[in-house]
């Protein structure tokens, strides 16, 4: 049964029908399906493909801003659910989040965000295309345990190196972990740029924030 739901559910994202994308979002829930297992089976395999589309000259930008509305439709409905799924007492730490200058990609790093906040954190979220010089303005206002900084494009990934240097000028990079994530970036890449750790998805980014927040 459930996987049906997430054929529908995948294929209402490739069609670009947001308003589809809602209701089969809605009916999972509502069949007992668990949210991440929506998003997981259903929701970024619809996103996968209309990227691979794209990249293939099949899809163009209009379908990549279709395929973004209907899956943050879906999140309207699934953050309360996971926010609800793990109400986390103690405070676990304090994030700033963002998404790197240049970068406009939101709903993975969004996703990170709600896991973030549903496992105790308090996260500060600055939103997209964010200025390393906000970044480390709200780092110095804040004092965050933990700055994570999603990059979607491989031309934005290089502005995750730049605030690591800018935390460093401004005398917090020994006070302040940094954790990196979002499509392009991989394990090495986090290495190289002297990142403290690097997440594939929402709920290793929320395994790694507690590793950095007990060092
Ligand atoms: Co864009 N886009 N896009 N796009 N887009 C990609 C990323 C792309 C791979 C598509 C493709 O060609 N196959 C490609 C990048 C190629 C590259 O550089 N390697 C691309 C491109 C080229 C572009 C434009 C340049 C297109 C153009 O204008 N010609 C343009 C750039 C705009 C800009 O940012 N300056 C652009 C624009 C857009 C839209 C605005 C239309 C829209 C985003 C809307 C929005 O977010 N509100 C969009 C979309 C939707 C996509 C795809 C299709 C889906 C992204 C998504 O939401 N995935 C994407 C293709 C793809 O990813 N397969 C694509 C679902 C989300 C849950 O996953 O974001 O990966 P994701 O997040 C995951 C992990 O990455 C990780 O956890 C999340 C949850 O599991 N993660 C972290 C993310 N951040 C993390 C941070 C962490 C830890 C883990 O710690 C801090």
């Amino acid at each position: 049964m459930s996987q049906e739901f997430f054929a529908k559910l995948t294929q209402s994202l490739v069609d670009g029908d947001p308003d589809a994308t809602f209701e089969y979002t809605k009916g999972a829930l509502a069949a007992g399906i668990e949210p991440m297992e929506i998003i997981k089976k259903g929701l970024i395999p619809g996103m996968n493909i209309v990227g691979d589309k794209f990249s293939s000259g099949e899809y163009f930008l209009p379908d990549l801003i279709i395929a973004a509305d209907g899956m943050q439709k879906a999140m309207v409905l699934l953050e309360p659910e996971l926010l609800k799924r793990n109400q986390a007492v103690e405070s676990a730490g304090t994030v700033i989040l963002g998404t790197v200058k240049g970068d406009i990609h939101e709903i993975g790093k969004s996703l990170v965000g709600t896991m973030l906040s549903a496992n105790g954190f308090k996260v500060h979220d600055l939103g997209v295309d964010v200025a390393i010089e906000t970044f480390i303005q709200k780092a110095t206002e804040i004092k965050p345990d933990i700055i994570g900084l999603s990059a979607l494009l491989t031309t934005t990934m290089v502005n995750q190196r730049e605030v690591i240097k800018a935390l460093a000028n401004a005398g917090l990079r020994n006070k302040i972990k940094v954790m990196v994530g979002g499509a392009p970036v991989t394990r090495s890449w986090a290495e190289e740029i002297g990142a403290d750790g690097y997440a594939e998805d929402a709920m290793g980014a929320v395994q790694i924030a507690r590793q950095l927040v007990s060092k």
